[in-house]
């Protein structure tokens, strides 16, 4: 008997369930079950057909993403999806909760699929830098067509029931609650109108128009050109798609071997991967257990309906929580719901929203004047301006007004929470919250701690950023906290750095291959130089380029000159400013640098201030810090994060790297390399 497998006869059905908590994922005890179950219904006369179904949440969600890279166990997942294939009575795959990667390709070999209106189904290894690489490259376009199965695996995203059906992915819906009775008499139609078994490997009706045609794998590589930029996976994923449409399917599955096993080799999918955990990781606080109790959040107030208070404002109304958001004047409330409304409309007019949901998230917002409609809300952030002694005053009005127990929130982006905390006469009902911009857009959310926020508070808020769609990653007080810490050191080494030689577009260029979406000047000239470092006091590039009214991209142009278009040249105006500044302060050219170097000039000094965060405990765990860039900067996740990244360089080499530039290494950073130690694993 497994240990993760029943198996039971209902009415001459084999019914087999797995159960392998939390996910079913398809790991060494699961495949034992599989196969151990297979054989014997397989052998057994008394059963004509057999249903697999799955315990607990969820259907297979797929390959166990924490074996791979370990030494492989038999049964080997596609021996077992072979094993079920050839079986030579009908198998039913009863599908709920999400069949995703080899949890799909599981009920791809099955000769049905019968599926909950609920349940999701799909093909999400390109967001591991893998491909379906359990056949699920060649059977999908065998069921959906090439031009389907390219968005569909490129895409990853799951798939809802009723389209899979209208897809052909699944073949019918079960009853919602009756998955394995309908299952069951799914199968037994099947027997009495003694339908032949179907394998999907067989079929070639959807495959054969495209066969020949290599434009329709070039037009779709070059209408993404754009979102696939810096990937691997989804070029190998069209390259195993064409191979479905060209080659029988016995040499297909090779070919997806081939092209899976090159992804596996590579570095971004070790990275891919590692974020999959990392995120996972982040609500792990070893002195907060998973225990604690969560409190009800049932109503919110946000302070301030600018730009942040109102993406933030979004984020409940979208999770179906009321908020009551107050501004200084009528005109500025007025303002801010208009905008909101406004960002609704737009979503509906790209058809993602009905007017009704508009209209109901609108609903949700109770617009006020006053602190005093902030009396009863169980949590209140404020988003107004970051000046230490406004926070301080709407602290001490919140601490008159608020009931108690409500969880006062800051969205500070730099400042000491502590000395904000102190303006109340409950510092341990204060927490940070800080979004980043857009605030309704990015999935970042640093939850800050300070000295004296109760942990029933800390736990509350990890909980509540699962339910506004965010990922909490947990800081401790410094200026900038983690993101913004660290992402920081970036722009001022490229300041350092273009006084030196290299132009603002040879810096951009390198950042740009590296991965990033744009370079720190072009990301300047399209913020505004005015609003980037506004009240510094020494003489900087900006500052000086701002004197000649040189904006960015609204005004002038900045670091670039513009034409109508907004196409970017290098500009002679920024190279003399750049020049003379240089000149003034008397700093050395150092030449052309190739864009290793560039990358190494930028991106070592984050690294470092990476490793300063962790010795100072600001940050709970390197991939924490990881997370935080990559969800709240946007850095390439083919990289993995500053950390990870670090990790492939070789920290000896970052450290070397830091001393050649001038910089002192993080004391951690210098003791991981001595030892040979890497920051993740
Ligand atoms: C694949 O299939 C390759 C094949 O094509 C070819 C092979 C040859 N493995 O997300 P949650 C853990 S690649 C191991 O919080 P939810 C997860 O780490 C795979 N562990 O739950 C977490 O652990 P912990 C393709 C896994 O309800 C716990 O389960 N499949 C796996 O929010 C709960 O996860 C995918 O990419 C796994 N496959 O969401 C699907 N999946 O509690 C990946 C989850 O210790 N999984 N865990 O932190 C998901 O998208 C979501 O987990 C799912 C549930 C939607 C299923």
């Amino acid at each position: 008997m497994s240990e993760v497998g029943t198996y039971e006869v209902i009415d001459g059905i084999g019914v087999i369930t797995i159960n392998s908590p939390p996910v079913n994922a398809l790991g060494y005890n699961t495949r034992v079950a599989l196969d151990e179950g297979f054989r014997k219904f397989g052998a057994d006369d008394a059963v004509k057909a057999i249903v697999l179904a799955c315990a607990g949440r969820t259907f297979f969600a797929g390959a166990d993403i924490s074996e791979f890279g370990q030494p492989p166990r038999a049964p080997d997942l596609r021996d077992v999806l072979d094993l079920i294939e050839n079986t030579a009575k009908p198998v039913i795959a009863a599908i709920h909760g999400t069949a995703l990667g080899g949890g799909y390709e599981l009920a791809l070999v099955c000769h049905h699929r019968i599926a909950v209106p609920s349940a999701k189904v799909g093909l999400p290894e390109v967001k591991l830098g893998l491909l379906p690489g359990a056949g699920g490259t060649q059977r999908l376009p065998r069921i959906v067509g090439i031009e389907a199965a390219l968005d569909i695996i490129t895409g990853g995203n799951p798939i809802g029931a009723s389209q899979a059906l209208s897809l052909g992915m699944i073949d019918a819906l079960a009853q919602e609650g009756n998955l394995a009775a309908d299952a069951v008499a799914f199968a037994r139609t099947i027997l009495a109108e003694g339908r032949p078994l179907v394998k999907v490997r067989d079929r070639q009706d959807k495959v054969e128009p495209a066969r020949g045609k290599p434009e329709i794998y070039a037009g779709f590589m070059k209408k993404n050109a754009k979102a696939f930029r810096g990937f691997q996976a989804p070029v190998n994923i069209v390259k195993a798609i064409e191979a479905a449409a060209e080659l029988p399917f016995d040499q297909g599955i090779v070919r997806e071997r081939e092209l899976f096993e090159d992804l596996m080799a590579g570095s971004q999918s070790g990275a891919q991967r590692n974020f999959f955990f990392a995120e996972r990781q982040t609500t792990k606080i070893p002195d907060v257990p998973s225990d604690t109790p969560i409190l009800p959040i049932k109503t919110v107030g946000v302070i301030g309906a600018g730009t942040m208070g109102g993406g933030i404002t979004m984020n409940f109304l979208n999770a179906g929580i009321p908020v009551t958001l107050v501004e200084m004047t009528q005109e500025a409330l007025d303002r801010g719901t208009g905008v909101i409304r406004r960002n609704y409309e737009n979503t509906a007019k790209k058809g993602r929203m009905t007017q009704d949901q508009v209209e109901q998230r609108m609903a949700l917002i109770t617009p006020a004047i006053t602190y005093d409609a902030l009396a009863d809300v169980d949590l209140v952030i404020e988003a107004v301006f970051e000046e230490m002694s406004v926070k301080k005053a709407v602290f001490g009005k919140l601490d008159a007004i608020c009931k108690q127990g409500a969880i006062l929130a800051s969205n500070t982006s730099y400042l000491d929470l502590n000395e904000i905390a102190e303006a109340t006469s409950r510092p341990q009902d204060v927490i940070g919250l800080h979004f980043f911009s857009p605030a309704n857009v990015m999935r970042l959310l640093e939850v800050v701690r300070g000295a004296k926020t109760r942990k029933d508070i800390i736990a509350t808020a990890m909980a509540l950023a699962k339910t506004i769609g965010k990922v909490p990653v947990l800081a401790g007080v410094c200026h900038g906290f983690i993101a913004n810490r660290v992402m920081t050191v970036r722009s001022l080494a490229a300041d350092a750095l273009v006084l030196r030689g290299p132009s603002p577009q040879e810096i951009d260029k390198a950042i740009f291959d590296y991965g990033f979406a744009v370079g720190p000047y072009q990301m300047m000239d399209i913020v505004g130089l005015d609003v980037i470092g506004r009240g510094a006091t020494e003489r900087t590039i900006r500052g000086d380029l701002v004197k000649l009214d040189r904006l960015g991209q609204k005004k002038n142009g900045g670091f670039y000159d513009y034409d109508e278009n907004r196409n970017a040249t290098p500009s002679p105006v920024a190279a003399k400013v750049i020049a003379d500044l240089a000149a003034d302060l008397g700093i050395n050219a150092i030449g052309s640098l190739g864009a290793d170097e560039i990358v190494a000039h930028l991106l070592y000094p984050v690294v470092n201030e990476a490793a300063r965060v962790l010795e100072e405990g600001i940050a709970l765990r390197a991939s924490d810090i990881d997370v935080a860039c990559l969800l709240g900067y946007n850095w390439p996740v083919f990289t993995g994060g500053p950390t990870y990244w670090a990790d492939t360089v070789g920290l000896d080499k970052v450290v070397d790297g830091l001393r050649a530039m001038g910089h002192e290494p993080a004391r951690l950073l210098v003791e991981k390399a001595a030892k040979g130690e890497k920051f993740n694993g």
